[in-house]
């Protein structure tokens, strides 16, 4: 029997489902992982020294400039075959959640729900002072222009600068979403872990947290990431093409 095939008995079997993503789910929608190299006006910087808290005390104004060019770039990607795929699944009537570690909002454009963010949001800010969340014009969010740096602008309550509400190394996931993200990778049947290098913690405990619970892990990456245990199933290829012919081959009417 083929891994396909395996997974698309697994799938017909079990119908409590956790996708479990990462950048890689979202790179055939053109937004890059975390080990492409940044393009364009961006690519004097890296990405790991402009997404910490130190960048953004020492550099307010080039951090939040990146992340609104972030932002304006996720919002022209649209959500791409393994997204749909996703979405479609909750459709056929299997009870799915999304755990993301992403910071786009290309699942909830392809109608998955609930989402549960570990990372953050790129639509959302907090005060890097107060940590109370805040809201901005649109004005606020116009996109730099090639080499323009805009400063962040100010906390309504305090005064302090907004950042991005996202989560940085050595900040501690939202306590909700981790709180539920982890009851339901603990009670589902089945996990697939799609596009996700498996290095960031604690998130990458996510998968050995499934199968620990009884849960049969599904991963999905164009390298093999996979530990070779039992309970889990390696599918190498593209998420924009293995998620959709897992669906195919497990019969799920789309
Ligand atoms: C495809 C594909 C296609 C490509 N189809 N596949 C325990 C041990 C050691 C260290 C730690 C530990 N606990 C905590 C730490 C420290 C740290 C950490 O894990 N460091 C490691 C690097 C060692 N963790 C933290 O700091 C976390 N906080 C925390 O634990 O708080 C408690 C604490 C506080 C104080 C001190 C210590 C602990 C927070 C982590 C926050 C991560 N933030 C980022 C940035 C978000 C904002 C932004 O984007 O700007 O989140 S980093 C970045 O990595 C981003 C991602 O969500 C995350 C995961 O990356 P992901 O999704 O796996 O992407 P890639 O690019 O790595 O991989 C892509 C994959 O896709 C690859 O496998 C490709 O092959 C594949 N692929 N195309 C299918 N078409
Ligand atoms: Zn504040």
């Amino acid at each position: 029997m083929t891994n396909l095939q395996r997974a698309a008995e697994a799938l017909r079997a079990f119908k409590k489902v956790v996708f479990f993503t990462g950048a890689g789910i979202s790179a055939e929608s053109g937004i890059p992982t975390f080990r492409d190299k940044l393009t364009g006006l961006w690519t004097k910087h890296e990405p790991q020294r402009l997404e910490t808290a130190n960048a953004f005390r020492e550099n307010p104004a080039l951090v939040w400039s990146w992340y609104l060019w972030r932002r304006h770039h996720v919002g022209q990607a649209k959500p791409n075959p393994a997204h749909y795929s996703v979405s479609q699944l909750a459709v056929a009537g299997w009870d799915v959640s999304v755990v993301t570690q992403n910071i786009d909002d290309l699942h909830e454009r392809a109608g998955s729900s609930p989402v549960i963010h570990l990372h953050g949001s790129l639509m959302d800010v907090k005060c890097f002072a107060c940590h109370r969340p805040g809201t901005l014009a649109s004005a606020q969010l116009e996109t730099p222009e090639e080499e323009q740096l805009i400063e962040p602008p100010r906390c309504a309550r305090c005064g302090g600068k907004l950042r991005p509400g996202v989560v940085w190394f050595g900040e501690n996931l939202p306590e909700n979403s981790w709180r539920s993200a982890v009851r339901r990778v603990k009670s589902c049947e089945l996990l697939v872990s799609v596009g996700t290098s498996g290095v960031v913690m604690p998130a990458a405990a996510i998968p050995d947290m499934a199968l620990a619970a009884g849960a049969t892990v599904i991963h999905v990456n164009i390298e093999d990431v996979g530990f070779g245990g039992t309970d889990e199933i390696m599918l190498l290829g593209s998420a924009g093409m293995v998620l959709p012919a897992l669906l195919k081959a497990a019969g799920v009417a789309v």
